[in-house]
């Protein structure tokens, strides 16, 4: 079978990392392992247009992940395919598996896989192999018809038959055992045309760094996290598979730089411990390693000390109305470890929780200069679906402000719903100030100035100081003599 993996195009308003898509390269993995011939077409990096691939490639199955902001370019990229070829087009990722029916309504989708992909993407493609070595004339509504039973079985998946009823397929359990998987398939994407994980890499001439998940799952339900993939089970592959893939990344790839994308890395605290051991023994802790998502700040003592915290509010009761189970003093007391440990810190904080006000969004921003990390992240509110904050605002009188679902991005200063005392205004004055007032506090201006790394990536440093600080007028004035220092350094 010839299977095609597609990334959407997507790009964040702010300049972002490009990395390889982990889903689509695990996916890739198991593909391959079947035996398929295997594509990998990232939007965001490909020079050559969809359709003259697809014309040229004849798949026999195509799958497409979808973020929230990227689905609309799902549905867009689907409806290319289609004008070309008739295929079946399987569509996955974390927006459609929280909302699978309005992608499985759309005529260009077939079939919306649902959580996590790896067994339905497999079993789906057995059942296309099948039909079309049975039917030679098999076409992809053949899929959709009820008389043909092919889609029967087929766990975690969302559909529109062809007598135009939606099919929601059952569950499928979590995958029980995470060493099973392959390691993701990075030959298939073109790993030189990603950024690197972190700015601090770009310094680095052909810098090179991959993602690993140690784990899958999150226990906890934090109120404004998108959980619509994983599984609530927390579940952990060995140190030893996670060691070999380490070594891999870093021995046969060349890794200079890994991220660890887990949810909830050290919901258990002693494995942690014997990873980072056997890190040190397998002579692999050369490689800087980062915790992208941050670790839950109860659960850090002094020796397992990482980057980054999700902090998310400076409001007593805010922290305990978003069931993050966590405590203020907690937090401090994780954040005074990392730094003894002489560690950098990250802290995650977000402005417009339910129920914030400019008197809590105040506390939340005094919060983080008192904890003053080397990096604080103020992200505006924005309610996904699925979560239940975005039930909150649905079902409390709340109003969404933003209607396209490519805006469903928190990092510009842009308030995304307001509830009750949780206006617009309030927010987007509340974000402002936040950056503001952490970042340009004199000691603060001093450290920045006397960074490396701020003098290393000038020109980025100055296009994200510029978002925070100045008026969009003053932005677009000094946008020409910005781009022309970006191609100076390229
Ligand atoms: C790393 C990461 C990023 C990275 C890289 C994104 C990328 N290309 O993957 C960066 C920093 C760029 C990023 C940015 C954003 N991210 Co992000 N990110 C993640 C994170 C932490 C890990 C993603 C990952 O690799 N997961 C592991 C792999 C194995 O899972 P997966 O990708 O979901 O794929 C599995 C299934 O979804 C499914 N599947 C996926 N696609 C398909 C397709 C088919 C055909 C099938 C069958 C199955 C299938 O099978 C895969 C294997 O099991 C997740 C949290 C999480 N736990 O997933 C958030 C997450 C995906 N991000 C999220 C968000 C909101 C964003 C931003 C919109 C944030 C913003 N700045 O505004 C941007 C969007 C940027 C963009 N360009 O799209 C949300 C998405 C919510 C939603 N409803 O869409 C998540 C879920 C975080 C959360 N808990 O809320 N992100
Ligand atoms: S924010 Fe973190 S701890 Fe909370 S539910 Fe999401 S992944 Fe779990």
């Amino acid at each position: 079978m010839r299977v095609l993996l597609i990334n959407p195009r997507f790009q964040l308003p702010i300049d972002t990392r490009t990395t390889p898509h982990l889903g689509l390269a695990y996916l890739a993995a198991v593909s391959e392992r079947r035996g398929d011939e295997v594509r990998v077409f990232d939007m965001d990096v490909e020079d050559v247009r969809l359709t003259d691939f697809v014309r040229e490639y004849q798949p026999d199955i195509v799958g497409i992940t979808s973020n929230t902001p990227q689905v609309k370019q799902g549905w867009y990229a689907a409806r290319e395919i289609k004008s070309v070829l008739d295929v079946t087009i399987v569509q996955g990722g974390p927006h459609v598996s929280a909302l699978p029916e309005e992608s499985a309504s759309r005529p260009e989708i077939d079939v919306v896989a649902r959580g996590e992909g790896e067994d339905t993407w497999i079993h789906l493609c057995q059942v296309v192999e099948r039909a079309k070595a049975n039917n030679p004339k098999f076409q992809s509504r053949d899929l959709l018809d009820p008389a043909n039973k092919l889609l029967d079985d087929v766990l975690g998946i969302t559909y529109q038959s062809l007598d135009g009823k939606i099919k929601h397929m059952h569950e499928r359990p979590a995958i029980a055992d995470l060493d099973t998987l392959p390691f993701p398939a990075y030959h298939f994407f073109k790993m030189d045309r990603y950024t690197s994980l972190q700015p601090a890499m770009d310094a680095i001439e052909r810098g090179k760094s991959f993602s690993l998940m140690t784990s899958r799952g999150c226990p906890y339900r934090c109120t404004f996290c998108s959980q619509s993939v994983m599984a609530e089970k927390w579940r952990a592959r060995s140190p030893e598979s996670v060691v070999k893939e380490w070594a891999h990344l870093v021995n046969d790839l060349g890794a200079q730089e890994i991220g660890i994308l887990d949810d909830s890395a050290n919901i258990q605290r002693a494995r942690l411990h014997e990873l980072s051991q056997r890190l040190i023994d397998a002579k692999l802790n050369h490689v800087p390693w980062i915790l992208i998502n941050g670790i839950r700040a109860n659960l850090a003592d002094e020796d397992l000390l990482r980057l980054a915290f999700g902090v998310e509010t400076g409001d007593e009761d805010i922290l305990e109305s978003i069931d993050k189970r966590v405590t203020h003093d907690q937090i401090r007391a994780a954040f005074k470890n990392a730094k003894k440990a002489g560690l950098e810190t990250v802290g995650f904080f977000i402005i417009g929780l339910p129920g914030d006000t400019e008197e809590t969004m105040e506390k939340t921003i005094r919060f983080a200069c008192e904890l003053d990390p080397l990096v604080a992240n103020f992200s505006m509110m924005t309610p996904y679906p699925g979560t239940k904050v975005w039930e909150q605002v649905h079902r409390n009188g709340g109003r969404m402000l933003v209607k396209d679902w490519q805006d469903y991005v928190f990092f510009e200063g842009k308030a995304r719903y307001e509830m009750g005392e949780t206006t617009a205004a309030a927010q987007e004055k509340k974000w402002k100030e936040a950056y503001r007032r952490f970042y340009l506090r004199p000691h603060r201006v001093l450290m920045t100035m006397t960074r490396k790394s701020t003098w290393q990536h000038f020109p980025r440093t100055l296009s994200m100081a510029l978002k925070i600080v100045l008026p969009k007028k003053t932005k677009d004035d000094v946008k020409t003599k910005l781009d022309e220092a970006r191609a100076a350094t390229n």
